[in-house]
């Protein structure tokens, strides 16, 4: 299986990358966390997205906050998909880091999550994987089911506190 490559702009940015390494642990996909910064070393974030397919990687995460230009210049350098999580920071609650990610000018897209949306950052990158995969597709299948299940019981306690 192609593995999931995941940059993050800072060790601040840990918390939400967590998330998404959970998740990929949990569907047994193989990955790669770095610290590279599009601002404090670029040419580490370039180097890394230049080689990422021969490196054996088919989708990049890429989270950052603030100024969030990360995603956009993994995106430049690969024509593998980049999915961009914006993080939350002190200012703005994450607005300018979502404004950041998700504005791409045409001829470079980063598919965007919501801010701190790690999990689905990965969900998401599995589905990508999942197209030429049959036991990721029917894995991901499994877990709609099992999250549907969840809430349906959510829907049964409350019907019989109510109702
Ligand atoms: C961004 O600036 C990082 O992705 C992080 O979210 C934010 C703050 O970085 P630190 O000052 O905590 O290293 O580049």
């Amino acid at each position: 299986m192609k593995k999931v490559g995941i940059v993050m702009g800072s060790d601040s940015d840990l918390p939400i990358i967590k998330k998404a390494t959970d998740m990929l642990s949990s569907l047994g996909i193989p990955f790669a966390v770095h610290v590279y910064s599009a601002h404090r070393t670029p040419e580490e974030a370039r180097a890394f997205s230049v080689s990422a397919r021969d490196n054996g990687f088919g989708v990049i995460i890429a989270a950052a906050g603030m100024a969030a230009h990360l995603a956009g210049a993994v995106a430049a350098n690969t024509t593998l998909p980049v999915i961009g999580i914006p993080c939350k920071s002190s200012n703005f609650d994450g607005l300018d880091a979502l404004l950041s990610t998700v504005q791409m000018p045409t001829g470079i897209p980063v598919a965007t999550v919501a801010v701190d949306g790690g999990a689905n950052a990965a969900l998401l990158a599995a589905q990508i994987l999942a197209v030429e995969d049959r036991e990721l597709a029917a894995k991901l299948d499994a877990k709609r089911r099992a999250d549907a299940a969840k809430v349906l019981e959510k829907d049964a306690k409350i019907s019989a506190e109510f109702n």
